[in-house]
This record gives structure tokens, C-alpha cells and sequence, in this order.
């Protein structure tokens, strides 16, 4: 027989026992590992409750697939109060990634032509190669500077320009010119926003809403000044757009970027693109630079796999005659690089749905609405999902084994990451230009854990040496 929802093990009577508990423990910044604590100790079910929120928490590939089966129309997931109440605060649209219901589907089809679809890839494959190439002249120079034929650094400042620089040619269709050597400090603030507007996010993640603005707390405001400045940079980018289309509405025929083609398209009102267009220019800095910086790491830790790669690279080189879209579909093994690394290192720590109707997960009954965590960290690391997951190993998303609902990164259905297309493309071109022209070495076979600042980033610097091949 199926158990009852008040069965499922875990520490949910007791918020404030729990709440104890994870001050204890650090929290804040360990999430993750707590996540993983508790599947090891109840089990791959188990309820908790952590301050104003309750969910239940699932690790496995089936129940996976059991929820999202559940997940209805209108997708869900868990609300970050900190984001929609400096909306509110501040009287702004919701783009995307915050509204909900029909709302959100009519404007998430509108945007999947534009950002996701496979019509669209071949327009960005250009303007990401591009900045590609740029990056490893970039490199070449630093490294002529230094006067030693190599150069030892934490590139993650590099990494945020890149993925700021790559994702505005896309959405903008013009260069912002971060690659050069004196940049814009508009744009540099606007990457130390993004940084601050995560970090600020966690702290508020488990207080109540209300609580959070009345309180005039210092996070609530370093929120808001992250957030003021996340728009009004996006906002400048994004005139300067609507500006010069209105001067010459059909330039020439080469592809605009996704902003000026949404603006002609005329399915969204203005203000709804300029909100989704400021999420998308601010989910795509820290995100794909983070999990770049984690693959170079795993790389140089791995000689002989970068060596592999590098090979496959160069005969999908030659074997695609210049057809650079062509190209990325003969890299299965950097593509399962890029799996692994998120693997090891996702972005996100859970998936969550509200589910719309009742379900049976581990043989116990979850009722509709409740809110489900699938613990995409803990599920990385989990032995009964991956053989040896301590080791990094691309080649396993390349032959054996299932993956049935293991490759869930970037979320799954309808409410999948909308900059997924963009983000894999990025990446992929990135580790091409980088490893054709470069070796990655790693001083000292320290181990770096993962700290939970709403993403999880490194918790120290990762330090590189970069070699011209
Ligand atoms: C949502 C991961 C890069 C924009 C999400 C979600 C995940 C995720 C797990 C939630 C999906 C779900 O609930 O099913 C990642 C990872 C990235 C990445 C691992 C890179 C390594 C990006 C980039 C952009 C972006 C580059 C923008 C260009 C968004 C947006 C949403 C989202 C707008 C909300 C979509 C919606 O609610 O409809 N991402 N992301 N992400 N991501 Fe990403
Ligand atoms: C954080 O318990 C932990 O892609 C919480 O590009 C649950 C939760 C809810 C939503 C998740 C968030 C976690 C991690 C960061 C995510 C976010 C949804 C989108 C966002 C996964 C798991 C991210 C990084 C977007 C951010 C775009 C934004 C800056 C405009």
C-alpha cells in the first residue's frame, strides 16, 4: 500500500529544530552538502521544512521522471522572493524567468523562437566564434606580458568578461569590447552587479518576503543597488537598440541579435522585452563563466583527457572545411566534458516544480501543490546514479550506460533554461579556440569544494597556468 504524506522521513515537524541545524552547519554557503547529508540519512525521500518554505526532496532518475510528468501547463518552480519583491519595490516588469501561468507560456513561445529554437543557433554561431577568437588573442597578449612563455592566473574576471561580451553580441548584435585592454567600467560594474545581486540573494532566501523590505536590512539594500545597476545598464543597451532601429528599421541583411528581432517582430510589448532581455543579459555572465573556469580545472587536473580532447577538436577541424556549425557536431567528447563538469559542478543546486496533481514517489502519496526539490548536487555524487561519480569522465556521456532524467543541468520541459542554446554554444566554441591554441596546467592537486552564493561558484581561486601549445 502507498504511505501517507505525513510518513515521509525527515525534519520538517521541527522548522525551528531544523532552522538550528542549518545555522550550525554554515548553511548558508553549504547547501548543497547539507542536501546530501540528509538523502545519506533518510534516504532518497525526505521532507524538510527551512524557514517560511516546506518541499520534498528527491535524488532519484525515476522520480524524476515522476515529477516533471506532474509539473502541468504552467511549470513552477520555487519563487525567489528577493527577486520579485525589488520588482515590486521598484514597480518593474517580470520578464520570463519570475512570471507564472499563461502569462509566462506567452511570452516563454515568443522568446523560444527567438533564443532556444534550432533555427536561431546558426545566427549566433558566428558572433560567439567570434568572440571565440578574440579571447585567445587576448590570452596570447597577456601572455607575451608576462616575458616567461606562460602565465599563472585566476582567469575567472577574464571568464565574467567573455560571457558578458558573448552573450550581449547575441542579444544586441554589437560588441561591447570587453576583450580590449581599457573597458567600459559601465560594464565591469554591471559584472560586479551580477556577482552581488547572487551573493545578497542567499541570505534572504529562507525569510519572509515582507520581513526582508521593512526590515531595511543591509542585504535588502546591497540587493537593491545590485539590482539598480543590473537595469540600468541593461536599460542603456538596450535603448541604444530600439534607437538606432527606429533611425533605419531594415538596415542590412545580416542578423540583428535577438533584441532588435524581437522588437520587429512586435508579439511582446516593449516592456516585456526589455525585462526578459535584462534576465537574459544577467543570467549569462556568471552561469557559463563559472562552469568554464570549472572545466579548465577538471582539464588541467586531467592531462591526458585534455590531450583527447584536443585531438577530437582538431579532426572535427579539418573534417568540417570551415563549417563552424558543423563543427560542433563532431565533438561529442567536449560536449560530454561540458555534462561532466555540470555533473560535478551544476550551476543550480535543485530543480523544483510545484506539482499539479497528486503523485506516488518512493511509495509514498504526495499531494498536488506540494513543492518538489529533485537535489541535482546530491544526485551527481550519488553511486547508484553514477558509477565512481568522484571521477570525471566525460566518456561516460558518450557510450554506456542510461541517461534517462541524468542529464538535467539546465532544468527540463517547458521551463528549461531559456539560455541554453546560447550557453552550450558559448561554451563549446570557448573550450575549441582555447584548447586549439593552449595547455592548461594545474600547480597544485588541491581539491576546491563548491560554496553556495544561490549559484555554486569555487570557494577558493582557481589558479591556471596557460601554456601556448
Ligand atoms: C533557468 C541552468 C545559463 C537564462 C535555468 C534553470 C536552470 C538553469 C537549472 C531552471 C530550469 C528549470 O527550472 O527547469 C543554467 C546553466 C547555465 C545557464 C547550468 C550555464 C552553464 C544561462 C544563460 C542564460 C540563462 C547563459 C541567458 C542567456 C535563464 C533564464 C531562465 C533560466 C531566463 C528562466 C527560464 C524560465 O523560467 O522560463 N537555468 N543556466 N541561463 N536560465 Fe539558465
Ligand atoms: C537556488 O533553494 C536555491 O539559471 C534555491 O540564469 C532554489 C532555486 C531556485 C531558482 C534557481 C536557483 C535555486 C539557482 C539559480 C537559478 C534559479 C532559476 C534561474 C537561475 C538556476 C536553485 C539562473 C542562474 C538564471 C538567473 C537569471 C537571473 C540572474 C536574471
Amino acid at each position: 500500500a502507498v504511505r501517507a504524506f505525513s510518513e515521509i522521513p525527515g525534519q520538517w515537524k521541527n522548522s525551528v529544530a531544523n532552522l538550528y541545524t542549518f545555522w550550525r552547519m554554515d548553511g548558508l554557503r553549504n547547501i548543497h552538502r547539507i542536501m546530501l547529508h540528509n538523502f545519506n540519512m533518510y534516504g532518497p525521500i525526505y521532507r524538510e521544512k527551512v524557514g517560511y518554505y516546506e518541499s520534498v526532496n528527491i535524488i532519484k532518475p525515476e522520480d524524476a521522471a515522476v515529477l516533471f510528468k506532474a509539473e502541468g501547463h504552467y511549470p513552477k518552480r520555487l519563487r525567489v522572493e528577493a527577486w520579485t519583491s525589488y520588482r515590486d519595490y521598484r514597480n518593474r516588469k517580470y520578464g520570463v524567468l519570475l512570471k507564472d501561468g499563461e502569462d509566462w507560456k506567452s511570452n516563454r513561445i515568443v522568446l523560444n523562437k527567438e533564443v532556444i529554437s534550432p533555427k536561431v543557433q546558426g545566427n549566433f554561431v558566428p558572433l560567439l566564434d567570434e568572440v571565440g577568437q578574440d579571447f585567445v588573442a587576448r590570452v596570447y597578449k597577456k601572455i607575451e606580458r608576462t616575458g616567461q612563455n606562460e602565465w599563472t592566473t585566476d582567469l575567472s574576471h577574464e571568464l565574467f568578461k567573455y560571457a558578458l561580451e558573448s552573450v550581449s553580441h547575441v542579444l544586441y548584435g554589437e560588441r561591447l569590447g570587453l576583450m580590449l585592454d581599457y573597458i567600459d567600467p559601465d560594464a565591469q560594474h554591471f559584472i560586479d552587479c551580477i556577482t552581488l545581486m547572487f551573493k545578497t540573494t542567499s541570505p534572504m532566501l529562507y525569510l519572509p518576503p515582507a520581513l526582508l523590505r521593512h526590515t531595511g536590512a543591509k542585504v535588502w539594500k546591497d540587493h537593491v543597488e545590485a539590482w539598480d545597476g543590473i537595469f540600468n545598464q541593461a536599460d542603456r543597451c538596450i535603448q541604444s537598440i530600439y534607437r538606432q532601429l527606429r533611425k533605419t528599421p531594415d538596415g542590412d541583411q545580416k542578423y540583428p541579435g535577438v533584441l532588435a528581432s524581437l522588437l520587429m517582430l512586435d508579439k511582446l510589448s516593449i516592456e516585456d522585452i526589455k525585462a526578459s532581455i535584462t534576465e537574459l543579459m544577467a543570467g549569462g555572465v556568471d552561469t557559463t563563466s563559472i562552469t568554464l573556469l570549472w572545466t579548465l580545472y577538471e582539464l588541467a587536473r586531467h592531462p591526458d583527457l585534455q590531450e583527447e580532447i584536443r585531438a577530437e577538436i582538431s579532426a572535427a577541424r579539418i573534417a568540417c572545411e570551415g563549417d563552424v556549425e558543423q563543427m560542433l557536431k563532431m565533438v561529442p567528447l567536449l560536449k560530454g566534458a561540458l555534462k561532466e563538469t555540470l555533473r560535478l559542478h551544476p550551476v543550480a543546486v535543485s530543480l523544483q516544480r510545484y506539482i499539479t496533481e497528486d503523485i506516488v514517489l518512493q511509495n509514498y502519496h504526495i499531494p498536488a501543490g506540494t513543492l518538489v526539490q529533485l537535489g541535482l548536487y546530491a544526485m551527481g555524487r550519488d553511486h547508484r546514479i553514477f558509477p565512481h561519480p568522484e571521477q570525471y569522465r566525460p566518456s561516460r556521456w558518450v557510450r554506456s550506460q542510461s541517461h534517462y532524467f541524468r542529464s538535467l543541468s539546465f532544468g527540463f520541459g517547458p521551463r528549461q533554461c531559456l539560455g541554453r542554446r546560447i550557453a552550450e554554444t558559448e561554451m563549446q566554441l570557448f573550450l575549441i579556440h582555447m584548447l586549439e591554441n593552449f595547455r592548461f596546467e594545474k600547480q597544485r592537486q588541491v581539491e576546491v569544494r563548491s560554496t553556495f552564493e544561490l549559484i555554486l561558484l569555487p570557494e577558493k581561486p582557481i589558479m591556471l597556468t596557460i601554456k601556448p601549445l
